[in-house]
């Protein structure tokens, strides 16, 4: 690893009250020393300030002797930091500007610009943080909803870590004893028996299937569960989205096809993000623009989660819903019986034959009834029989969720080996593949490419 000092806006660029620029590296302290005047004359220079303390300044161009901007700086010295070296933070006022001008000056002085996320990547090198809890400060980052949070920081705390580690610990044990026995046959070292080697293999194969099983949760926490609103022209699902977000965000008229185009919005409901998207209402069309729109909303609905399939309850059903029913059979699906506040259409009755066990909401979007009781069969489609937040652990990566799986088949080829009676050596091979599938999370035995791969995800500045 290259022993650069490392510099890089960590706000978000905009106005705003204060921006940061974050240094770090063996040079942090003597560059921010070379910038940095203190306000109040006979201060200390930064160099020999203490670790975790501030500084009022001014940050100036020392080519030109020109005052850049009004500062305060904190010192923090390593190892006990976020990337275990010394760290600057410069607080610059928020303006586009002036944070700009503190950053190349501060890259002038011989810092060199930080990649993303290269300063939790260090954070991991060094050793502070393992690759499942740097994974974790993406998903902090990206967390919109409370409930989201809540999954990132138990794995930033180290939920994942913690159990992955107890595994490891099992079968690293298994694996000393049956080499043990076979590297030293003349020694008196007691044979584990089969029964208990099988139990061991259970006891991690359990822990295991709960971590995969807790997987589809977190990707649901992680990601938001996509959500589609389907149905023919005009029944109503722009009028939905904006109901849902209860802002007036999508386009309605009482024109046929008005929605041409796909619009996503973020819904949050007790702390589920629902990725909510609004489309062009399924017919054929020979208008080329609304064509376009249509074949999205097929593609939408293939990848969806959920699907909530608006039915418009004065005209009934038509041709056009009927043909949408054929592709929703598979799915998770709600009916929103929509527009009730009209005399409603014998038909209707149909529904609850051609989409079996389909869950049935009677509503008037205009009229405000039925909402929230949309709303709560949207929360139950998914919390069902799921684990929530804070009953412990999620897996909320999916790479994560590949290696419990690689694993998993590993113990199951050694509980093979030891049914079977087949030759003992071959166990350490298996138990081998199982511990590396398991270290891949935690970041012990994962090569650079996949550890690259990681940490471009993240924002410059982080
Ligand atoms: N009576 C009544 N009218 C409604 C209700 N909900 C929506 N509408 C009306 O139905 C018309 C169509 O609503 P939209 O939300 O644009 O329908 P859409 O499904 O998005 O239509 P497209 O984008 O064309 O596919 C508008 O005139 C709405 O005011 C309802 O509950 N009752
Ligand atoms: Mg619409």
């Amino acid at each position: 690893m290259d022993q650069e000092t490392i510099a890089a806006i960590s706000t978000a660029l905009g106005e705003s009250g204060i921006a940061i620029v974050r240094i770090s590296g063996d040079l942090a302290i003597p560059i921010a020393d070379r910038l940095f005047r203190p306000r109040s004359k006979g201060k200390e220079s930064l160099k020999t300030v203490p670790s975790f303390s501030m500084h009022l300044g001014a940050i100036f161009d020392p080519q030109t002797g020109e005052k850049i901007d009004e500062v305060i700086v904190s010192v923090m010295h390593g190892p006990r930091t976020y990337t275990r070296e010394d760290v600057v933070e410069i607080n610059c006022h928020g303006g586009v500007a002036a944070v700009h001008r503190v950053l190349e000056v501060v890259l002038a002085c011989g810092a060199r610009l930080a990649a993303p996320g290269e300063f939790t990547k260090r954070a991991f090198l060094n050793g502070r943080l393992d690759l499942s809890q740097a994974e974790a400060v993406i998903d902090i980052i990206k967390a919109r909803t409370d409930a989201s949070l809540r999954v990132a920081m138990g794995n930033l705390s180290g939920g994942i870590s913690a159990s992955v580690r107890e595994m490891r610990d099992v079968l690293l044990g298994l694996s000393a004893s049956i080499e043990a026995a076979i590297d030293f046959p003349d020694e008196e070292i007691p044979a584990l028996q089969p029964e208990e080697v099988l139990q061991r293999l259970e006891e991690v194969s359990t822990k295991l299937e709960e971590l995969i099983a807790a997987a589809e949760a977190g990707k649901i926490y992680r990601e938001g569960v996509g959500t589609v609103i389907v149905g023919k022209p005009n029944v109503g699902k722009s009028s939905l989205l904006n109901a849902l977000l209860r802002e007036s965000r999508a386009i309605v008229t009482d024109v046929p096809g008005t929605t041409r185009d796909a619009i996503e919005e973020l819904l949050n409901l007790r702390g589920i993000p629902f990725r909510v998207v609004d489309t062009a209402g399924i017919r054929e069309t020979r208008d080329e623009v609304e064509k376009l729109g249509v074949e999205r909303t097929r593609r939408f609905l293939e990848q969806a989660d959920l699907a909530i399939f608006v039915v418009d309850a004065h005209l009934g059903l038509s041709g056009e819903d009927r043909e949408i029913i054929g592709e929703l059979r598979s799915k998770r699906v709600i009916v929103a019986i929509n527009k009730t506040d009209l005399p409603e259409s014998d038909d209707l009755a149909e529904l609850v034959d051609l989409l079996p066990g389909k869950r049935l909401v009677r509503m008037s979007i205009t009229n405000g009834w039925g909402l929230a009781e949309l709303e709560d069969a949207m929360v139950e489609a998914v919390a069902k029989g799921q684990v929530t937040p804070g009953e412990g652990v999620l897996v909320s990566n999916l790479r994560h969720k590949e290696a419990l799986r690689r694993a998993q088949r590993s113990l199951q080829e050694a509980r093979n080996t030891v049914v079977q009676g087949l030759p003992e050596d071959l166990l350490p091979v298996d138990l081998k593949a199982a511990l590396d599938a398991l270290g891949e999370i935690t970041g012990e035995t994962v090569d650079d490419e996949v550890v690259d791969r990681i940490f471009s995800q993240f924002c410059i500045g982080k």
